[in-house]
């Protein structure tokens, strides 16, 4: 029997098979939990469906998660299919393209911050706020993405190292106030993925690359190897472990001048 048997779970942020959320929701049906996803648009919408008959759900909808009126609505739909829920998922993050490329001080603006904290990190106490009703007294958990630009500066990573900085506080927050209600919050830092979102990246190859001759596993992240460790974070083996931003990314940020 599954360690998630008996688990309801929604996915936030699901976009293309390469999506990181396309390896938690693996791990999790594997592990017996029960999935429902939304879509972003409905350019994404058949794709998300399909992926989502595969782990044997029926349950897709609507939300850009930058809109309050549309969190409401996906929430009221929600209720339709199912009264509780256990697990949320959240990986979504967003910066104009034109922020993440060139030197920081040069590219940032007041529109470039707002968006991205907006949708990287306000999204997830939103989101939390909205799943409480469903989520409270039931051993919940809440588990999101971030990266090490958080911590470090990253080139070209720029504002949105400021907005995980603000997601990992957001965790940390989150954790405080929530687990006296039964839920538990944590984050993930994963290593670079080849992702739709990290398609437009200027040389990602090259981040690739460096990560997987600098981590000390010496190899890439995939994701389902994002996708296990969330499943464990979320589930009751995990309810001692609140607040948390696990890295899963092969040791890349426990070295330096791992090259000589
Ligand atoms: O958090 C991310 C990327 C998230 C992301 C991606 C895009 C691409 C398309 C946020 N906003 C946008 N906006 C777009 O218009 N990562 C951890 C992946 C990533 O992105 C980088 C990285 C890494 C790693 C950007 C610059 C440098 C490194």
């Amino acid at each position: 029997m599954g360690f998630l048997t008996n688990k309801r779970v929604l996915i936030v942020g699901l976009a293309s098979p390469r999506s990181i959320a396309a390896g938690i929701a693996e791990a999790m049906h594997r592990e017996g939990a029960e999935l429902a996803f939304t879509y972003q648009n409905e350019r994404l919408q058949p794709r998300v469906e399909k992926m989502a008959a595969e782990y044997g759900s029926s349950i897709c909808l609507p939300l850009d998660a930058g809109s309050d009126e549309q969190i409401e609505n996906c929430f009221t739909q929600l209720k339709k299919s199912w009264e509780h829920f256990d697990i949320l998922v959240h990986s979504i993050a967003y910066a104009p393209a034109d922020q993440l490329e060139g030197s920081f001080v040069d590219v940032v603006t007041r529109e470039g911050f707002r968006i991205a904290h907006d949708i990287s990190s306000y999204t997830l106490a939103a989101l939390s706020k909205a799943s409480l009703p469903f989520m409270e007294g039931r051993q919940g958990a809440i588990v999101t993405l971030s990266y090490l630009g958080a911590e470090k500066a990253v080139p070209n990573y720029n504002v949105m190292g400021l907005a995980k900085a603000s997601l990992e506080a957001n965790v940390r927050y989150l954790a405080a106030s929530l687990g006296p209600r039964g839920i538990r919050v944590n984050g993930i830092s994963a290593g670079p993925i080849k992702t739709l979102a990290a398609s437009g990246i200027n040389h990602f190859k090259e981040m690739l690359h460096h990560h997987e001759t600098s981590a000390p596993t010496r190899r890439n992240i995939e994701p389902i190897d994002v996708g296990n460790v969330a499943a464990f974070l979320c589930s009751d083996l995990a309810r001692g472990v609140t607040g948390e931003i696990t890295y899963v990314d092969g040791g890349f940020s426990i070295v330096a001048m791992s090259n000589l």
